[in-house]
């Protein structure tokens, strides 16, 4: 590593690796872009012009051939994590993988084992929501105890629309993903079992949608999500936290009111890249700084896993309509404080 930059291979220029690409460019400081690794040549061609001293190469083992990298940045789709993972751990690199880590439980052990047989954690996962100023508010209130002890979580995660790709365990694996790792983190306890449930249909949509999803946590919190994946209207991701002695709403809309032609509102997001861009700047900007003092500061991958477990029960549940329950889960040493 120079003395200054924190040099990063962004590996995947679609949606997330292009905006972090741009973020790492324009916004994040002690870090550049060096490489960009990206097979379609077009997509490359885009990501390139926001960062055009960057190197760009197809294969991640091109970029680690190259030399001139300090850190990786995973932003392909969850079933390349690992491949990219392996080499960038063996390479003693330090790195923010998008979310999920993996998506079997088998290929996350797989990264754990690797990952533990360096001197310390290297991967930090992209679970952006712990950065959000509004979710580290409402998890500082749960640890402070002033309302009391956090009873239930009613969580909305509403997508205007997704791509013909998605498919319905991906309301799961790509999407309800983040409360598995947010409501366990906001309730400091474990998933102990998962339940979901579909009603009626949007028409909109070619699988059940919406969904009901049902957590119970170890420490007897319980959290229902709705997870609609065909909302229209927008981009929405709220909390309201229910404690002994009151309760705390987080994720409405904020912004200018504005009256015209008979309506008074404010404006919803329609995208992550816009709901979450405070939340994804403060992320990078602390994986950056930790990275270049050889640690992590966010999720680990032993989060990751934990994930992928509680993922696993959750696409159980859905198939089989039955309530899955997740084994208990005990970090290893590596990964304690
Ligand atoms: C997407 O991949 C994300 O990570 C978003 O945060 C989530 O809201 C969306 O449903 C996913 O498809």
């Amino acid at each position: 590593m120079t003395d200054e930059q924190l040099r990063v291979a962004v590996v995947g220029a679609g949606i997330m690796g292009t905006d972090h690409i741009e973020r790492l460019a324009t916004r994040t400081k002690g870090a550049m872009v060096a490489a960009i690794v990206e097979p379609d040549g077009s997509r490359a061609a885009a990501a390139s012009a926001l960062a055009p001293d960057a190197a760009v190469h197809a294969r991640i083992e091109e970029a680690l051939d190259a030399g001139g990298v300090d850190a990786v940045l995973i932003a392909t789709p969850g079933p390349f994590h690992k491949a990219v993972l392996l080499p960038a751990l063996e390479a003693g690199l330090a790195v923010l993988c998008e979310k999920p880590l993996a998506p079997t439980v088998e290929e996350a052990l797989e990264v754990l084992e690797a990952e533990q047989r360096l001197p310390a954690p290297r991967i930090q996962v992209g679970f952006m929501r712990r950065f959000d100023a509004e979710y580290a508010a409402l998890e500082s209130l749960v640890r402070s105890g002033d309302a009391g002890e956090l009873l239930l979580l009613h969580c909305a995660h509403r997508n205007p629309s997704v791509a013909d790709t998605y498919t319905e365990s991906m309301t799961i694996t790509d999407s309800v993903v983040h409360e598995l790792d947010v409501v366990p983190w906001l309730a400091g306890a474990g998933i102990g079992a998962i339940e979901v449930r579909a009603g009626r249909r949007n028409r909109a949509s070619r699988f059940a949608d919406p969904q009901l999803v049902l957590l119970e946590l170890e420490n007897g919190v319980l959290a229902d999500v709705e997870i609609s994946v065909n909302a229209g209207f927008g981009y929405q991701v709220t909390t309201e936290a229910v404690f002994e002695r009151g309760v705390a709403e987080i994720g409405r809309a904020a912004g200018p009111i504005r009256a015209q032609d008979g309506r008074v509102g404010v404006a919803e997001h329609r995208s992550y890249t816009t709901r979450f861009a405070a939340a994804y700047d403060t992320e990078v900007q602390r994986w950056v700084d930790a990275a270049r003092r050889g640690g992590i500061d966010g999720p680990s991958a032993w989060d990751g896993y934990r994930v992928a477990v509680a993922s696993a029960a959750g696409v159980e549940a859905q198939r089989t309509g039955r309530r899955v329950e997740v084994a208990p889960q005990q970090a290893p040493a590596f990964y304690r404080p």
